[in-house]
C-alpha cells in the first residue's frame, strides 16, 4: 500500500473519531501521523519491512501509529477504523465537509434518521424534518441546504492560497531534474483566480521529459491519469488536485505558456485577432498562415509584440478590455507586492490572534514593511475576547509606549469595530477617536434583507472614526456568499467620505473580490490590502491580496498602505 492512501485511512478515520466525539489527543495524533506520512519520501511499507529500521524514527510517529501501521500495510484496514465504519456511513465523511455540519450534528442526524447520502439530507431538510430534533430548527435546516447547494458548486475547486503552495513544493522538485530550464504554473493559478480547478504546469529544457517520469514519482502524487512523453496528469496530495504538467521545446515555450494560461476567452480574442492579422496561434508558436512560417513562440512577449500588443500581465487576461488597453497603450502599471510598506490589520493576543504587539511588529519588520495597524476585535465579538472602550483606550496608550521606545517603525493603533445590527459602531466615538486607525466590519445578522443591509452600511460609514470597510462583501471561499446589499450605493458613499475599501487577504476571503475591485475603483474608492492576521506567519499572505488587487487593475496610487510611512500617517490624520 502507498504511502498516500496510509495517510487518507488515517485522515478519514481521525474525522469518524470527531463524529464519535472520541478523545481530541488522539484525533490530533491521528492527523499528525497523516501528514508525516503523506510527506514522507520513503515507503512506509519498506521502512517496516527493514531489519535494521524502526517507524518510530519517523517525527509524529509513536508507537501506538506504529502498531497501526503495521495493521494497514498487512491488511489494507485497521481494527479502530472497522469498528467506526460499522457504526457510521463512509457518507458520513462527506458530510463532514459541508458548511454548517459538525461532527455533532452528524452524529445526531445518523442515530435518528440513518441518513446515509446528501440526497437523503436535502431531502429531510426540505420536508423540515430536523426541527422536532432538540437544538435544531428551521434555521439550520435552511442552513444546512445552502452549505449542501455550495459544496456542490465548489467541489472539485481549491482555494488558490492551497493550490499555490501546491505549485511551488512541485515546481521547486521538479526543477532539481538535470536538463530542465524552466518549471512555471500556467492556467488559473497563474491568472490568480480565487480558487484553482486544476494546476497547470509547463516544463522545458532538453530533457523536459525526464521531468515527468519525476513527476509521477513524488511521494505526494498518486492516481496516474496519463504518462506519455509530453504530457503527465495525476492527484497531489491528500486533497486530490489535479495536476496537469506538459513538457514542451524551448521555441515553443512562450506559446505553451500563453496558451495554458487563458483564460479560455481571452485566448479566443487572441486567437481572433492573430486571424485577422493573416496568423494561426496554438499552443506551439504565432505562424504565418500561407507560409506556415514560425512568427514567434519562444517567449510571450514576443507572441503579443507580433500581435501588435504590450504585454499582458496573467492577472489581467480575462477578455474584460485588456486587448483594447495593450493595443492602445492604456494598460495600467500594476500593483506589486514591493510597493506594499504596511499591513493595516491584523489581531493580537488583546483578542483572537496568537502574536504578541511585539511579536507582530517583528515579523512585519522583517517583511521590510515601515508600519502596520494592529486592529483587535470590538466586545460584540465576545467569544474573540473583543475589546470595550476601557479596554482600547488602554491599547491606544500602550502603542504610544511602544512607538516612543522604537523610532525606526511605526505601529497605528486600531480596531476591527463590529457594525451592530442597525448601523452603529460597536464603540463609543469617544474611545473610538484615541485610535488611529478603525476598521468597521460586518460579523453578526449577515442575512438582513438587502436594503437594510445597505442602510445598516451606509450608517456605518457616517463614523468619522472610521477609515475602512472591513472583508466588505463577508464571503467565505467554498462556504458561504457575500451578503447582499447596494454594493454601488456603499462604495460612491465610501469615496466621498474617504472610508477606503479593504480588500482582505486572509485566503479564505480574498474579499473584495476582482470585479467589485474594479467597479469601485470606477466609482472613485481608494483601498488597503491587509492580511487579517491572526498569527505572525500570516502576514506572508499579503501576496494574495495583491494579487487580487492586480486581478481588479489596481496600481500603487489606489491603495493607501503603499504610502510612505509620514505620508500615510498624514493621510489617517482627521482633517
Ligand atoms: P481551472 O483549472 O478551472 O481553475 O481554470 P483554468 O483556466 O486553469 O482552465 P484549464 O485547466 O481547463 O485550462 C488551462 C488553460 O488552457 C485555459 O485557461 C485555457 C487553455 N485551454 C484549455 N482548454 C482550452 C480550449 O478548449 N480552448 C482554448 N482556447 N483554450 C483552452
Ligand atoms: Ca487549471
Ligand atoms: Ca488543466
Ligand atoms: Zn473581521
Amino acid at each position: 500500500m502507498e504511502n498516500i492512501e496510509i495517510a487518507r485511512l488515517l485522515s478519514e478515520t481521525a474525522d469518524l473519531m470527531e463524529i464519535a466525539e472520541e478523545d481530541g489527543f488522539r484525533i490530533r495524533s491521528y492527523r499528525n501521523g497523516a501528514s508525516a506520512i503523506e510527506g514522507l519520501g520513503e515507503r512506509v511499507a519498506d521502512i517496516l519491512a527493514a531489519p535494521h529500521r524502526k517507524i518510530t524514527d519517523v517525527p509524529g510517529i509513536g508507537k501506538g501509529l506504529a502498531a497501526v501501521l503495521t495493521e494497514i500495510v498487512e491488511r489494507g484496514s485497521f481494527s479502530r477504523r472497522d469498528e467506526l465504519l460499522e457504526r457510521y456511513p463512509p457518507t458520513a465523511l462527506e458530510m463532514l465537509r459541508i458548511q454548517g455540519l459538525g461532527p455533532k450534528t452528524i452524529r445526531v442526524l445518523w442515530d435518528h434518521f440513518r441518513v446515509s447520502t446528501l440526497e437523503e439530507l436535502e431531502r429531510l431538510c426540505r420536508e423540515g424534518k430536523l426541527r422536532d430534533l432538540p437544538r435544531m430548527g428551521a434555521k439550520l435546516e435552511e442552513k444546512i441546504l445552502k452549505g449542501i447547494s455550495h459544496y456542490r458548486q465548489g467541489a472539485g475547486r481549491f482555494l488558490l492560497h492551497f493550490a499555490d503552495s501546491a505549485a511551488r513544493e512541485l515546481t521547486a522538485y521538479l526543477a532539481e531534474t538535470p536538463g530542465v530550464d524552466h518549471v512555471t504554473p500556467a492556467g488559473s493559478l497563474r491568472r490568480g483566480k480565487d480558487t484553482v480547478g486544476d494546476l497547470d504546469i509547463v516544463v522545458t529544457g532538453e530533457n523536459a521529459s525526464a521531468a515527468l517520469d519525476r513527476f509521477v514519482a513524488h511521494p505526494r502524487v498518486h492516481d496516474i491519469l496519463g504518462h506519455g512523453s509530453n504530457k503527465a496528469s495525476a492527484r497531489w496530495g491528500l486533497e486530490g488536485l489535479q495536476v496537469d504538467v506538459r513538457a514542451v521545446p524551448a521555441e515553443s515555450f512562450g506559446a505553451a505558456m500563453q496558451y495554458f494560461t487563458g483564460s479560455k476567452e481571452h485566448n479566443v480574442a487572441l486567437r481572433q485577432r492573430a486571424q485577422k492579422m493573416g496568423f494561426t496561434l496554438n499552443e506551439y508558436g504565432l505562424f504565418k498562415v500561407d507560409s506556415e512560417e514560425r512568427v514567434a513562440g519562444a517567449t510571450e512577449q514576443e507572441i503579443y509584440a507580433a500581435l501588435g500588443l504590450a504585454w499582458i500581465p496573467p492577472e489581467m487576461r480575462e477578455n474584460q478590455g485588456e486587448i483594447e488597453a495593450a493595443e492602445t497603450g492604456q494598460l495600467p502599471g500594476l500593483l506589486e507586492l514591493a510597493a506594499m510598506r504596511g499591513d493595516l490589520h491584523m489581531h493580537t493576543r488583546e483578542s483572537d490572534g496568537r502574536g504578541t504587539l511585539e511579536e507582530m511588529a517583528a515579523a512585519a519588520q522583517a517583511l521590510g514593511y515601515e508600519y502596520i495597524a494592529v486592529t483587535d476585535h470590538s466586545k460584540a465579538l465576545a467569544m474573540a475576547n473583543g475589546l470595550d472602550e476601557r479596554r482600547a483606550v488602554a491599547f491606544a496608550a500602550e502603542v504610544r509606549e511602544f512607538n516612543a521606545k522604537n523610532t525606526h517603525f511605526r505601529v497605528f493603533s486600531g480596531l476591527e469595530c463590529d457594525i451592530l445590527r442597525d448601523g452603529r459602531m460597536d464603540l463609543g466615538e469617544d474611545a473610538l477617536a484615541e485610535l488611529d486607525f478603525v476598521i468597521a466590519s460586518v460579523h453578526s445578522y449577515m442575512n438582513l434583507e438587502p436594503a437594510a443591509m445597505t442602510d445598516r452600511l451606509l450608517r456605518a460609514l457616517e463614523s468619522p472614526s472610521v477609515k475602512a470597510l472591513g472583508h466588505p462583501t463577508g464571503r467565505v471561499l467554498l462556504h458561504r456568499d457575500a451578503y447582499a446589499y447596494e454594493f454601488d450605493t456603499i462604495a460612491r458613499e465610501a469615496a466621498k467620505r474617504n472610508v477606503w475599501m479593504e480588500i482582505n487577504a486572509s485566503p479564505e476571503r480574498l474579499d473584495l473580490h476582482a470585479v467589485l475591485i474594479r467597479r469601485a475603483k470606477e466609482l472613485g474608492c481608494k483601498f488597503t490590502i491587509s492580511t487579517d492576521a491572526h498569527h505572525p506567519k500570516h502576514l506572508a499572505n499579503m501576496r494574495y491580496g495583491v494579487t487580487m488587487a492586480r486581478r481588479g487593475w489596481l496600481t500603487p496610487a489606489d491603495v493607501m498602505n503603499t504610502l510612505p510611512r509620514a505620508a500615510f500617517s498624514k493621510a489617517i490624520t482627521r482633517g
